[in-house]
């Protein structure tokens, strides 16, 4: 098989690659190990930025987005009992969209399929050779055959737990990376979110988040161990827990949980993002945690750079944009790792805290609430800052 780029992973970050690609009039075939039914049901993340909600409509995958998204001015915070508003309309003139993972990418296969793009699913056995060379290769094994796939490019968009990082040696790698002492519990329940926007809630108990897929179905997150055992959180349990943390903020209205699982921790850097004809985007090359729901939007990010820095080179023969990749990548990269550790050291409760973090987390917390500034610098971070 011959493609311009060969793309290992169906996510958003492979999906979206894919897609800009042919918009540059760049050929792609994307490997994809599960099934498209998997891929289009695994629950993640839930929130997109502006410009994210912008580029789905500008490529023309932004149909359901448009009916099914909940668009939000802002966010709030719990503290004290109190409610305070972040209005990122306001501040930064951008709002951000609710509308989940598993929605985005069945939007995206959707539409590259539609378009004839080429997705092979449920591969087995990918590994890549001859990244340093100017014919990458990719083999695989599909229906049980073994095939080969050979490429200008590759686009590593295997994910945090796929081959193409692993793939380049140690010594070229800088890996930057810390773990948290917690982890999320989260659910899906047929009940009300208990407001209109998301609740970021900071409690004695430690944090608690009140999102949502639908003005009927909530999703909720609280700060567990990170290898917390489910079999000790019966449904009642979790409720108490939730409205604990809410402090009488607000009323939480319940019901049927239909999901329950841990999400662990993690922040998680690789310098560069590249090694010869291989690109990494996405969670291939970095992980945060999930309290500035950055993940898939920086995975977007990424890839809208390799397909400008590929569109270059296929024009005009430079290779000065897929050199400065990485760099491109990481300066944005970085930028959101700040912010998630920000958003995370903000309200979770830590092991060998003192009464003065604790004091210190709620005063930042409403400070930020009631300055301009602060706020402002919040919002832009959260709403998502300007791709160039
Ligand atoms: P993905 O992991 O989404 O996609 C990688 C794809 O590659 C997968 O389809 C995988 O099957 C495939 N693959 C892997 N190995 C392969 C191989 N060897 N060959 C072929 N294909 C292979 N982010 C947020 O912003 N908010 C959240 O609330 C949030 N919650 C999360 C909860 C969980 C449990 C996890 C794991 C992540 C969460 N994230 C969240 C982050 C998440 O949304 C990622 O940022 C996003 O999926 C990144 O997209 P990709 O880089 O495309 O990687
Ligand atoms: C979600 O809706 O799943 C979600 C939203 C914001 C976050 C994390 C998760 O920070």
């Amino acid at each position: 098989m011959r493609t311009q780029i060969g793309i290992v992973g169906a996510g958003p970050a492979g999906l979206m690659l894919s897609l800009l690609l042919r918009r540059a009039g760049i050929h792609s075939i994307v490997l994809e190990d599960r099934s498209r039914e998997y891929i289009e049901n695994r629950v993640r993340a839930g929130l997109i930025e502006q410009w994210v909600h912008d580029l789905l409509i500008e490529i023309g995958a932004g149909e359901r987005l448009l009916q099914q998204g909940l668009f939000h001015d802002g966010i709030y915070f719990s503290a004290r009992g109190r409610l305070h508003h972040i209005n990122f309309r306001a501040l930064v003139g951008k709002g951000v969209t609710i509308y989940e993972q598993k929605e985005v990418v069945k939007d995206l296969a959707a539409k590259l399929i539609e378009e004839g793009g080429e997705i092979v699913f449920e591969v087995s056995d990918v590994s890549l050779d001859q990244v340093t060379t100017a014919r990458p290769l990719i083999r695989f094994r599909h229906r049980g055959e073994a095939r080969e796939l050979v490429c200008d490019f590759i686009g590593g968009c295997d994910g945090f737990h796929g081959i193409c990082r692993p793939g380049i040696p140690t010594e070229y790698l800088t890996v930057y990376e810390r773990g948290y002492p917690f982890g999320w519990l989260g659910i899906l329940s047929e009940s009300p979110p208990p407001a209109s926007e998301l609740i970021y809630a900071h409690h004695e108990h430690g944090f608690a988040l009140f999102s949502m897929r639908s003005p009927t179905l909530a999703r909720l997150y609280l700060q567990c161990a990170p290898d917390e055992d489910l079999a000790l959180w019966p449904d009642e349990k979790i409720w108490d827990e939730l409205r604990t943390r809410l402090g009488g903020s607000c009323e939480l209205p319940q019901g049927r949980i239909m999901l329950k699982g841990v999400t662990p921790m993690r922040s998680f850097v690789v310098e560069p993002m590249q090694y010869g004809r291989l690109f990494l985007a996405g969670d291939a090359a970095h992980i945060q945690p999930p309290t500035g729901a950055k993940g898939m939007n920086l995975a977007f990010a990424d890839v809208v750079f390799l397909s400008r820095a590929l569109g270059e080179f296929y024009r005009t023969g430079s290779t000065v944009a897929l050199e400065g990749y990485s760099q491109t990548c990481l300066d944005r990269v970085w930028k959101a790792q700040r912010f998630s550790w920000y958003m995370t050291q903000l309200l979770h409760r830590f092991p060998h805290e003192t009464a003065f973090d604790r004091r210190r987390q709620l005063t930042e917390i409403e400070y930020t609430a009631g300055s301009k500034a602060a706020a402002t610098a919040l919002a832009e971070n959260y709403a998502g800052l300007p791709l160039d």
